[in-house]
């Protein structure tokens, strides 16, 4: 249904598929932020994409990523985000204008521990869209909690993250699907007070986040189509650590590292918005699994994980010989569109500057 805040925007499609302009508010709140009429509301993001709709007001918006703001005192841990618009290069040569927190999509690594009072603040730079944020992690509300805050505005929220586990973030902001598939998406760790029970065998941990992306800003493919992208991410949990956004080539032109015979230990998540992850690292089997994160869910010696949309797991397996270890969606129409990375595996852990190969 196309309410009052949308009405208001001009649809400049060249085609009929292309329809999604963001119907973002509800039509009974008066202060959302309203978008002039522009002409020129379409612009080409790239040779591919002969259409794509970019909001007028979005148009030549590009701003640089904003580093997670984070302060902990005691339990309490403020955190402070932005919504903001940053293209990202999804693929070579092909510029996404994507709907961001930070200016990173996925958004960046959240890390706090179970128990902690999260007190967050949302930081809206987008000029003419409200967004929100819906952590997986907390009990609230949602029409309170998660509510939407204005363009230009800030929003400050608080919450407990009592369960442990690894947690999706999204932006909640109607129509969601839009929200969420343009980019707004990330995860959350709790880290859980008594560890896992694997804690001491593991030598070495990293984050990985896998998405879709469809045509820009397109809600009829993001809703009935297939997706174009499938690809991975691969967080810092640690300074020095690669962190990329999610792209076809993210995890293969720098492949996370690991020592022969480390144990190693992923945080894994499939923010999708749609698909279901397969979750499946070759040449290895999961010595230990615990389904989304929390430690009381303990399963052993599984070849394939499965990720729901939101769903995270955390994976620990052995590397017991040299080589590159391929991890991907065993679901292979998606791996065939991105949705594959690599581990190297050396004798001394570090990289051996020898090529990957690969797509
Ligand atoms: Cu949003």
């Amino acid at each position: 249904m196309f309410n009052k805040f949308l009405s208001r925007m001009v649809l400049v499609g060249l085609s009929g598929t292309v329809l999604l302009l963001a119907a973002c508010a509800d039509e009974t709140e008066e202060s959302k932020q309203e978008i002039s009429p522009k002409e020129d509301a379409v612009e080409t993001v790239s040779a591919e994409e002969k259409d794509p709709e970019v909001i007028g007001a979005h148009k030549n918006l590009n701003d640089a990523a904003v580093p997670l703001e984070m302060e902990r005192k005691g339990s309490d841990v403020y955190i402070k985000m932005t919504s903001q618009i940053t293209d990202i290069e999804i693929e070579k040569g092909y510029n996404y204008k994507a709907w961001t927190f930070n200016g990173e999509a996925p958004g960046p690594l959240v890390v706090v521990n179970e128990g902690d009072t999260i007190h967050f603040t949302l930081e809206n730079l987008d000029p003419a869209i409200p967004h929100s944020m819906d952590f997986h992690a907390v009990h609230t509300a949602p029409d309170k909690g998660f509510a939407d805050v204005m363009p230009n505005e800030e929003g400050t929220f608080t919450y407990q993250a009592s369960k442990p586990g690894v947690f999706m973030y999204h932006c909640g902001t109607d129509p969601v699907l839009s929200h969420i598939a343009n980019g707004m998406h990330g995860v959350i760790i709790v880290q859980p007070n008594d560890g896992y029970p694997t804690d001491d065998e593991v030598d070495r941990e990293y984050a990985i986040i896998q998405n879709e992306w469809y045509r820009y800003n397109d809600l009829d493919d993001m809703t009935n189509g297939v997706p174009s992208q499938v690809v991975f991410s691969t967080k810092a949990l640690d300074e020095g650590q690669p962190n990329t956004n999610g792209t076809v080539t993210a995890v293969k032109n720098e492949p996370l590292l690991a020592k022969v015979g480390d144990k190693v230990r992923l945080f894994v998540n499939n923010v999708g918005p749609n698909e279901v992850s397969s979750f499946h690292v070759v040449g290895t089997i999961f010595d230990d699994v615990y389904i989304d994160g929390n430690p009381a869910n303990h399963m052993e010696g599984m070849q394939t994980v499965m990720l729901p949309a939101s769903g995270g797991a955390v994976v620990e397996f052995t590397v017991k010989e040299e080589g590159v270890y391929p991890f991907v969606t065993h679901q292979f129409n998606h791996a065939t569109k991105g949705a594959v990375g690599y581990i190297k595996v050396t004798a001394d852990g570090k990289d051996d500057g020898s090529e990957v190969g690969g797509q």
